[in-house]
């Protein structure tokens, strides 16, 4: 059997490149331990994680509850298929359907599983509720979205990085303006065969842009109004990322299955993955209430994987340490700070053009052109200085640690950045 070798950073790099898919061009610097807030690189160097696995490790690395937790059902049962019932599934899927507050959930595995779930029971809605014509189905999404890498979901990304030469693509999909609720209403307005709207909460990969106050409750009025379903991809901003258990709607304890959430929307269907499992394991799941989720019948849907004891163990544990050690709030109130903070500075900076986030999803703009390195070279420089974050396109940087840091941490995290970007600045 292969051992693992302990191998410094540059023979694990030179292994990626040689035997690895070049899908990925990731920061040098090559990790093998994470706790909490901090990981670790090859040669024992420490840095603050800025990134959480794209806010997948919000209750921090390696968090003792949820490993115990996969630890403990791995050792009993991992994995027995949906031909069979388990022991632990009904009781994950009651926890979290109380936890949101709908009726029902279909588990799945990674967030584009789960946004590929979605869309197959939007569209099924459509034809056996709503009463469009069969494969007639259109489903509203947003410029510059990110769902994930699925041949349907790229179909109506408009990356060319992420489509070129992926082609053919799925049909049923129409492209409009993000935080433009005239634009949404246009599309509802000449498109009869209108079954959903899928929206990011706030748009991650294109930039952290936050969408104007009212813009989500105005998207779900509209929907209603046009009986349509409204589809909130939660899978970054979920799990208390922006200060709240979601970014769409505030408390989700709520006993009414009704709530409307405080002080936002309640999605037709929410779309959750990445930290649901604190990042041990993949999970995913989609959620909504019975008057949709009632049209998947046996067979029309499923996964090997979806839904696993590891799986459910893993997600009861981390949604538990979420409400336990009130992330949301911490995410809250330190994203505060943060912005603050890099908003002073920015003032009299000349690389720092503009603070952006809610809770502990920010991002800074870097004040140069969309094709220059100066965000990637402050990476590095980050990097050296103990800090690990990366930009997303172009200049800009996103800033998403794990949500149990402390306050302490985050001035630590905050006096490197503003040393690094002095740093660049002398370079
Ligand atoms: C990569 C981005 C972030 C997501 C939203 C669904 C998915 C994602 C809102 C799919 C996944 C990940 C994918 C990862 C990098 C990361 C990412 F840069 F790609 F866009 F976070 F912003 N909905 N986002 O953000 O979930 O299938 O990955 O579990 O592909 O490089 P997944």
């Amino acid at each position: 059997m292969a051992v693992l070798e302990q191998v410094t950073s540059q023979q694990a790099i030179e292994l990626e490149n040689k035997h690895g898919a070049h899908n990925y061009h990731p920061l040098p610097v090559v990790l093998s331990r994470g706790e909490g807030v901090y990981v670790w690189d090859v040669e024992g160097k420490k840095y603050y994680d800025f990134l959480s696995a794209y806010s997948a490790v919000n209750q921090g690395h390696c968090h003792p509850k949820i490993v115990n937790a996969m630890v403990a059902q791995a050792k009993t049962l991992s994995l027995t298929s949906r031909a069979f019932y388990n022991n632990v599934l009904g009781t994950y899927e009651k926890y979290i359907t109380e936890y949101f507050g709908f009726d029902k959930v279909l588990p799945m595995n990674t967030g584009a599983e789960a946004v590929e779930t979605a869309l197959k029971l939007c569209r099924k809605w459509a034809y056996e509720v709503k009463g469009i014509d069969e494969n007639k189905a259109e489903i509203i999404v947003c410029e510059n979205n990110f769902h994930g890498r699925t041949t349907t979901i790229i179909s109506f990304s408009n990356d060319p990085v992420a489509r070129k030469n992926f082609g053919p693509f799925t049909n049923g999909f129409i492209k409009i303006e993000y935080d433009n609720l005239i634009a949404l209403k246009e599309a509802l307005e000449n498109n009869k065969n209108v079954s959903g709207f899928l929206v990011e909460p706030i748009q991650g990969e294109a930039g952290v842009y936050v969408p104007s106050e009212g813009y989500l409750m105005g998207a779900k009025a509209l929907c209603e109004e046009y009986g349509v379903l409204f589809i909130a991809d939660e899978v970054q901003t979920g799990i208390a990322r922006t200060g709240r258990l979601l970014a769409t709607c505030g408390n989700c304890l709520c006993e009414d299955k009704n709530c409307s959430g405080s002080p936002d929307v309640k999605p037709d269907i929410l779309i959750l993955g990445k930290a649901l499992s604190g990042g041990a394991y993949p999970v995913s799941a989609v959620l909504a209430n019975n008057s949709i989720m009632n049209v998947i019948r046996p067979g029309n849907h499923g996964s090997t994987f979806g839904g696993n004891p590891i799986a459910a163990s893993v997600a009861i544990a981390a949604l538990d340490v979420v409400r336990e050690e009130d992330l949301a709030e911490n995410a809250e109130r330190l994203g505060r700070i943060f912005r603050k903070e890099l908003s002073l500075f920015a003032k009299e900076n000349k690389w720092v053009k503009k603070v952006r986030g809610k809770g502990l999803l920010n991002a800074i703009l870097i004040n140069d052109t969309e094709d220059s390195t100066t965000a990637w070279e402050i990476c590095l420089k980050l990097r050296d200085n103990g800090l690990l974050a990366k930009p997303t396109h172009g200049n800009i940087i996103r800033f998403a640690p794990p949500l149990v840091m402390s306050e302490k941490e985050l001035l630590d995290c905050i006096a490197i950045i503003k040393k690094s970007i002095l740093d660049f600045e002398e370079f």
